[in-house]
């Protein structure tokens, strides 16, 4: 059977143009004019662009003390519903577990998804059985991005030696290593003495992960990165102090990315104070929000392109298990959603704003990503021969958010009473028209697992550090005798 979706402009991340798409078997296999198919879709008035990629969630993952309350169904559900049509999740090892034990289990938990999805693999810990099931995980299981916590001391974090063999290995087999950049041992410090001194409520969450633990650990990965010379991602980039030291790398040429989440581009610090407690605990994720000027600095870094991609860190717990907090902040599980949201909401305040062009929303939330991930033009793309994972977006539809209308199965929103201006008239996976004009029409377990190659052309760091630093014979004379 045959799709045509009709009289649509494409977007791209670099053209705008009318077309038609034809799609046959969840591909598309023609873009011309006066298309027809034995369905037809119509985009009138709309744009038809690539579906959104969001490369960093969490879903069903067990986290401080319980689980994150989207999985994989709910999470593409809602993902679907505001025009995502890929999501990228974290596998996470047991402290000594095998990195292919614990794919198990999300390869369990994944097959309930509604869209395409693959995983990146988090280190936790460090050992013989991480390096060598490292090789595996990207030669046979088409992952090539590994993630490591710098903070959440004494369960997820790993420490710089551990980074450092972690990366070096990862620029031997052509991966690319990703870090949550907070400085884990301060967070822990502060933390304790914020809690001493009796500030136990979610505000004190924000005080004890300033922009400087941020700053310091973002740095110290893009050192050491360039010491191993494999490439780095820099996830929930926060504030300017993170964002600073991704726009000097870059200009001096290391290949660091840096992802602002649709969270903190739009909502700011201002949650977690004179608000309720469970108004503030809802919004304690780490990163925290930061302020105005924060902010300005990510949608500057949106705009001049030192920042690539717009994730969500797709993290929900629902109020009752926020209240595991009360009392003490370090106990309140960390994590916002944003599936659903992030699209309308960057769209609303970038598109309709003038930060963005359409074209450079597409290259945020879906082209970049494909690219740095080594998934284009499979995903990201509309051309001939890609999969046909499509948003038929209108520009004039509007909503106002509401935890009563998600997707989403957490019983608040973060963007409540936000009004959009911009959403999906149709979201198709593969070619299953998922949504249609707000009706959900999801089909669970149809997502796919996306395999993606090392990429070795990404990966030609670009340090010099080693042949600067690299030993070299010195002729001396004048040594002393030993022993004297
Ligand atoms: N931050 C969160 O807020 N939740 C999940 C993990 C993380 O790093
Ligand atoms: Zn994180
Ligand atoms: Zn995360
Ligand atoms: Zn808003």
């Amino acid at each position: 059977m045959t799709k045509v979706i009709k009289n649509g402009t494409i977007v791209t991340a670099d053209l705008t143009y009318k077309a038609d798409v034809q799609i046959e078997n969840g591909v598309i296999t023609q873009i011309g004019q006066g298309l027809r198919g034995d369905e037809e879709l119509d985009a009138t008035g709309c744009y038809v662009m690539p579906g959104g990629i969001d490369p960093h969630t969490h879903l069903e993952m067990p986290f401080m003390g319980t689980y994150s309350s989207d999985d994989f169904e709910s999470g593409t559900r809602a993902g679907l519903a505001g025009g995502t049509t890929m999501v990228v999740d974290f596998a996470l090892p047991n402290p000594g577990e095998s990195l292919l034990d614990a794919l198990k289990r999300w390869d369990n938990k994944s097959t309930r998804a509604n869209c395409d999805y693959s995983f990146h693999m988090a280190v936790t810990w460090w050992g013989e059985q991480v390096f060598d099931d490292m090789k595996t995980v990207i030669e046979t299981r088409g992952i090539n991005t590994f993630k490591h916590f710098m903070a959440y001391k004494g369960a997820l974090m790993v420490n710089d030696d551990e980074l450092y063999a972690s990366f070096q290995r990862l620029a031997e087999l052509g991966g690319i290593a990703m870090v949550h950049a907070e400085n884990g041992d301060v967070v822990a410090e502060l933390s304790a003495k914020l809690l001493a001194e009796g500030n136990t409520g979610p505000e004190a969450h924000a005080y004890s992960r300033p922009p400087q633990v941020e700053g310091e650990a973002t740095n110290r990965a893009i050192m050491i990165a360039d010491m191993a010379g494999v490439p780095l991602y820099v996830v929930h980039t926060s504030c300017e102090e993170s964002h600073e030291a991704i726009r000097r790398a870059r200009m001096q040429g290391k290949r660091v990315w840096g992802e602002p989440l649709i969270q903190h581009l739009t909502l700011d610090e201002s949650e977690y104070f004179n608000q309720d407690w469970d108004h503030a605990a809802r919004r304690v994720m780490s990163p925290p929000f930061r302020n105005k000027q924060h902010q300005n600095s990510l949608w500057n870094g949106l705009q001049s392109g030192s920042l690539s991609v717009v994730a969500t860190d797709h993290c929900a717990f629902t109020t009752d298990q926020k209240r595991y907090g009360v009392g003490d902040f370090t106990k309140i599980p960390n994590g916002t959603g944003g599936l659903e949201d992030r699209m309308p909401m960057l769209w609303t305040h970038g598109v309709n704003t003038g930060r963005l062009t359409p074209n450079e929303f597409v290259a945020v939330t879906s082209t970049n990503i494909a690219k740095i991930l080594n998934c284009y033009p499979k995903k990201g793309a509309v051309l001939v021969g890609a999969d046909a994972d499509l948003v038929v977006w209108d520009p004039e539809k509007t909503k106002v958010i509401s935890a009563e209308s998600q997707q989403s199965s957490i019983d608040y929103n973060v963007f409540e009473g936000h009004e959009v201006k911009g959403l999906p008239r149709f979201t198709l996976t593969r070619g299953h028209v998922a949504v249609h004009d707000g009706e959900i029409r999801t089909q669970e377990g149809h997502g796919k697992f996306v395999e993606r190659e090392a990429n070795t052309t990404v990966n030609k760091a670009l340090s010099t550090w080693k042949e600067l630093t690299a030993p070299r014979p010195v002729e001396r004379t004048g040594i002393p005798a030993t022993g004297v």
